[in-house]
């Protein structure tokens, strides 16, 4: 009796055990981390995170003394070389009382991004958390006298957002021996007393200070030596060993590789993982006029384009100095989070495409056995895709799970499609497969060298604060002359071969405002651009010769189209370049 009781106890407590494993695995199953994938696959897998840019220069929001301050809202100190005196003053009016951890946890869920992170420290050198390393923070500093970093690190654990800090490890403006204030501080600099007397320890600090850190996101890596960047690495890794490193550490010493800000790779990227940081209007820290909101249809095209060549996305709110998250952003990105809550099968641990198409009707991404399109420019009733080997076993809407009608000829698949999209921004297709890994065709693959090459303008940098993309043409105007950021459209181009090509641009332009002169040039070229005038189309599309390019594998290409100086022909409307193979 007292052996079945025993045994029923055994019994009764290794079921309860077998149970609690099992909602554990749940629970990681649950909030995304597999626990037998590394922390670079994890993050990999979650595709999408919230990017918050917020300190002291939320205060003037772009503005110094009455006058606005062209340029990113955070570097208002630089751009207007304001004396340390001055600018510390902020602190005592920084006081956001209406900042709330939760409602900042519950948008990054709600907008279907899986990890934040947050600006613990800028350029401009103030702590946004309680250090005890230098007393420029928030709580020593301010009447706010709160550390919201201990308030979102709780947030975040609750509603499973992965947790990170951006920290500006070499520009200090506060600084004498850290980078970047030379107004306040010409002098020689003693970087390593300033390594070792506030980057290192207040990097312990966040490291120690607020649980599990997915990752530390470093910044603009100058007059840093390879030690001094490597000692920050190795601190981290010794305090959080799964905790990642982005590459803007320096001397590729990161886990991941992060592009150019706003700049997504025309192609597959498929070196190593990486990441696009991306900005929802012109800045990153909130600035009050700054209205040029990237609207959800844009938004959630570049989050698809970004996973269909293997990367993450980024996307930077700018919350204001009372510490709200402006209402439009809020809007932008609850609506983005709408599409993800049906679609999210097809970003969400996917891999990218296996074709070479940098077109701009569809994308592609992967899971074993699953192959998924995603529609982004309505075709009609027909959709043509070419180089898949596998056979078809079925295909369906992801939004609504109904059947789509195909054909399947050699490698040539033939959807039927109905007149209207099943989504406005982006119908997924699901098609199921033969086969775990999708098999292309030779000279469709995403790494196999093309004879022609056609990037589009929607795929560009579309860069400055004037430049515009219209759906409707399929292009960009708005190339006015107004200062820095230039407005340009610059294409990342990291190609698998070598090859020289010739550049042919397509635009249209209106005979009336013919005439400027435009520059087009690749990276490290900038000092010999190719220089033309642009003609009279009679308002139609038509390709003109450029240049000739060398493409280096593996390397930053990039293609940059801009204005030289009169604005007569700034509503130009550029739609696409074409490469040509000559060797
Ligand atoms: O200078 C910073 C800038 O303020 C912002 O933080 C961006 C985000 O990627 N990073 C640097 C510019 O690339």
């Amino acid at each position: 009796m007292y052996f079945r009781e025993k045994l029923m106890n055994t019994q009764t407590i290794s079921i309860f055990i077998i149970a609690v494993f099992l909602l554990m695995s749940c629970e990681n199953k649950k909030d995304g981390a597999i626990e037998n994938k590394t922390p670079l696959e994890n993050f990999h897998d979650m595709k999408f995170g919230m990017f918050i840019h917020w300190g002291l220069y939320s205060i003037p929001a772009g503005e110094w003394k009455g006058e606005y301050v062209r340029g990113i809202g955070e570097w208002i100190m630089y751009n207007r070389q304001i004396p340390v005196k001055e600018y510390e003053q902020l602190a005592q009016k920084f006081d956001p009382v209406k900042f709330n951890a939760d409602e900042w946890s519950q948008l990054a869920k709600d907008a279907g991004m899986k990890y934040m992170v947050v600006t613990a420290k800028h350029h401009d050198g103030f702590a946004m958390y309680n250090s005890k390393i230098s007393d420029y923070n928030i709580v020593d500093r301010t009447p706010f006298m709160r550390d919201p970093m201990t308030e979102l690190a709780k947030s975040n654990a609750e509603t499973g957002i992965k947790f990170g800090f951006y920290y500006s490890q070499a520009q200090d403006w506060y600084e004498p021996n850290a980078a970047g204030n030379t107004w306040d501080f010409p002098e020689e600099r003693d970087p390593k007393s300033y390594v070792e007397g506030k980057a290192l320890p207040q990097i312990s600090e966040l490291l120690k200070n607020y649980g599990n850190l997915a990752l530390v996101w470093f910044d603009t890596p100058q007059l840093l030596t390879r030690e001094q960047a490597l000692s920050l690495k190795q601190h981290v890794k010794e305090l959080q060993p799964t905790c990642l490193v982005n590459d803007r550490i320096g001397f590729n010493l990161g886990d991941y590789i992060q592009m150019n800000d706003n700049s997504i790779p025309t192609m597959v990227y498929d070196w190593n993982a990486w990441e696009i940081p991306a900005t929802l209007n012109d800045t990153w820290g909130y600035k009050k006029n700054d209205q040029n909101w990237k609207d959800p249809h844009d938004l959630i095209y570049k989050l698809t384009d970004i996973v269909s060549k293997g990367g993450n996305y980024l996307l930077n709110v700018g919350p204001t100095a009372e510490g709200v998250i402006p209402e439009a952003s809020q809007e932008i990105l609850r609506t983005v989070g709408n599409w993800l809550k049906v679609n999210g099968e097809a970003i969400y641990g996917t891999n990218h495409t296996p074709f070479f198409y940098p077109g701009i009707t569809w994308k592609c991404t992967t899971k074993p056995g699953k192959i998924y399109f995603h529609i982004v420019n309505w075709p009609g009733t027909k959709l043509e895709i070419e180089g898949l080997e596998n056979k078809v076993k079925s295909a369906h809407f992801l939004a609504n799970n109904e059947k789509v009608e195909f054909t399947q000829k050699g490698n040539k698949l033939v959807f039927t499609l109905p007149a209207v999209p099943v989504d406005p921004f982006n119908t997924v297709i699901v098609v199921e497969i033969n086969g775990e890994q999708a098999k292309v065709s030779p000279g469709y693959g995403y790494r196999d060298s093309q004879q022609e090459i056609t990037f589009y303008a929607r795929d560009a940098r579309i860069r400055g604060e004037e430049a515009r993309y219209d759906w409707e043409s399929q292009s960009v105007s708005g190339f006015v002359n107004s200062g820095d950021p230039k407005n340009e459209l610059r294409w990342y181009h990291f190609p698998f071969v070598d090859g020289k090509y010739q550049v042919d641009i397509e635009y249209a332009c209106d005979d009336s405002i013919a005439g400027s002169e435009f520059y087009f040039y690749k990276r490290m070229e900038e000092e010999h651009p190719y220089n033309g005038i642009i003609e009279g189309t009679g308002g139609q599309f038509k390709q003109f010769r450029v240049m000739e390019v060398n493409m280096t594998k593996g390397e930053d290409n990039r293609l940059v189209f801009g204005l030289v100086e009169n604005d007569k022909s700034a509503n130009v409307r550029v739609r696409r370049i074409f490469l040509t193979r000559v060797q």
